[in-house]
């Protein structure tokens, strides 16, 4: 992998993902002097989840002057929630103006990754051939992977179809029956653009989801160009959204609480301002706690289910058939064209590249009683490897950006250890357990387990695995720095 590999032809590190996680881990070792390193990238660009995901309508559901890097500024979002493209663009700039773009192989599969124990080394095997490294990071993120509902009858379907994270832009729905299948964060976006463009829409819910207004706007430009000058009121304003969104994670969000009465209250009232009819109202209210799925922001949803050419099934699907949905009441939905907003495979995502650590052990082994890490990032038997947004790291309540720094924090003091001369870093095994345990046993009575609902937080057995079940600041406090007391050095 020259130019980047070392005069052996290892590199220092090799990071997988050029998402908002490699990037930003590229950005510091590099300003740590940490070297040489490369990214691979499955995909064709930067971008991760925002180079993929551009249904319609795809946009963040954090404030973008939030949902940035803390070292990457941007005066000029140009709406509150930033839409996909403009996303997308922040961080292809981020990359170019940091020079991480030699960096990158793009088109580049990571298969397999095993650790020579003789060399203290990872082999790298990607689908152009061998990298040596003697650290690996990955920031592949857990949300990639779509998961096709298994309703009988997908594969006759005779019109188009795809998922919400392989949209297929050569399709044009306008005017045409469209059908999506499913409720989540992709299809409450994409739901109000189809129900503009075509001829009928139906919305197959499973589940309702909570939702609460987004209060989306455009910022306006003399707002841009005042942050550009005084960039202190940009920092201040990142400063007010953060602690905003940190708040009901103070006062013990992940609990149901009197917290989770009011905002289902609000919520409610949401949906009562917004929804007149008494019928339909009752078929968008959840039965399940605030919080226990994504909550999710939209104030467009409510308002496209209402139209005339927008159905709203709550039957269940008994099966697809050739033009349309049939349901198990005997109704068809005759449709020219079909959506899965059927969310990802984070589980099965996450094991898909094989990870041979210490002793050959892989890490589907190591987590066969359910993912975990040290502090979501290292894992006992696998030195020198490092997982961004790994297991219980995830949050829906702040920016996922700030956990991404964090933990790329946490490795830079792992890697500055290796710089330093060590072989090998790896988390003591008594001390991954005690913090595995620790998280398990607050995720006992949380909202997530005790809230009434099943969401892809959790595993098959049924146990979260996917979030971190306190404060960003909690978790800062917990993860920020890497003790070297909590590893064993070779
Ligand atoms: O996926 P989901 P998503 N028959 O898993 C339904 C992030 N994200 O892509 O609730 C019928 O949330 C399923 O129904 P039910 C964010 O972290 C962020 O929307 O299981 N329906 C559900 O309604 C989010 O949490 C943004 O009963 C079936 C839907 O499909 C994560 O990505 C935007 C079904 C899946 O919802 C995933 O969101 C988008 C079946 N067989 C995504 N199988 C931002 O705004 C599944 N469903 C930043």
């Amino acid at each position: 992998m020259s130019p980047a590999s070392g005069t052996d032809g290892i590199l220092a590190v090799l990071i997988v993902g050029a998402g908002f996680s490699g990037v930003a881990m590229a950005i510091r070792c590099r300003e740590e002097g940490i070297g040489p390193i490369a990214v691979i990238e499955k995909g064709a660009g930067i971008g991760g989840t925002w180079r993929e995901n551009t249904y319609p309508g795809a946009a963040c559901d954090v404030p973008s002057h939030l949902y940035s890097l803390s070292f990457a500024p941007k005066a000029d979002w140009s709406r509150l929630y930033a839409k996909q493209p403009e996303i997308e663009a922040y961080l292809r700039g981020v990359a170019e103006s940091h020079g991480l773009m030699p960096l990158i192989r793009f088109g580049t599969t990571l298969r397999r990754a095993v650790w020579d124990e003789g060399r203290a080394l990872w082999r790298a095997e990607t689908d152009r051939g061998e990298v040596l490294a003697r650290a690996i990071v990955s920031g592949a993120g857990g949300l990639h992977h779509p998961a096709l509902p298994a309703i009988p009858g997908r594969d006759d379907f005779a019109g188009p179809s795809f998922h919400t994270a392989a949209w297929d832009h050569s399709i044009d729905l306008a005017s045409r029956a469209v059908g999506i299948i499913g409720t989540g964060a992709s299809a409450i976006q994409v739901v109000p653009e189809l129900a503009r463009s075509a001829a009928h829409l139906t919305v197959f819910q499973r589940t309702p989801p909570w939702i609460m207004p987004k209060n989306d706007r455009a910022i306006p430009p003399e707002r841009q160009a005042r942050y550009a000058r005084h960039p202190i009121l940009r920092r201040l304003e990142r400063a007010r959204l953060f602690w905003r969104l940190e708040l009901p994670a103070l006062v013990g969000f992940t609990r149901v609480s009197k917290v989770t009465a009011q905002a289902e209250a609000m919520a409610r009232h949401h949906l009562r301002k917004a929804v007149p009819d008494k019928d339909l109202r009752r078929k968008l209210t959840p039965t399940y706690r605030f919080g226990c799925k994504r909550v999710l922001l939209s104030d467009e949803y409510y308002a496209a289910v209402q139209q005339d050419t927008v159905t709203l099934e709550t039957g269940s699907i008994a099966r697809i058939v050739p033009d349309g949905v049939e349901m198990i009441d005997g109704t068809r939905h005759r449709l020219d064209a079909l959506v899965y907003a059927t969310g990802f495979d984070v589980v099965g995502g996450s094991l898909r590249t094989e990870v041979v650590g210490r002793g050959g052990r892989r890490l589907a082994e190591a987590w066969a009683d359910g993912m975990q890490a040290f502090q979501g990032i290292t894992v006992s038997g696998f030195p020198n490897y490092f997982i961004l947004l790994g297991p219980n790291t995830g949050i829906g309540h702040n920016s996922i950006i700030a956990m991404i720094e964090i933990q790329v924090r946490h490795v830079l003091d792992c890697l500055k250890t290796l710089a330093k001369g060590s072989q090998a870093i790896e988390v003591r095994d008594p001390v991954q357990t005690r913090f595995v345990e620790r998280i398990r046993n607050r995720m006992k009575e949380s909202i997530w387990q005790a809230g009434g609902c099943s969401s892809w937080y959790l595993d098959a057995k049924g146990r979260n695995t996917t979030l971190w079940p306190d404060s960003v600041l909690a978790y800062r406090r917990s993860a920020r720095r890497a003790r070297l007391s909590d590893y064993r050095l070779d």
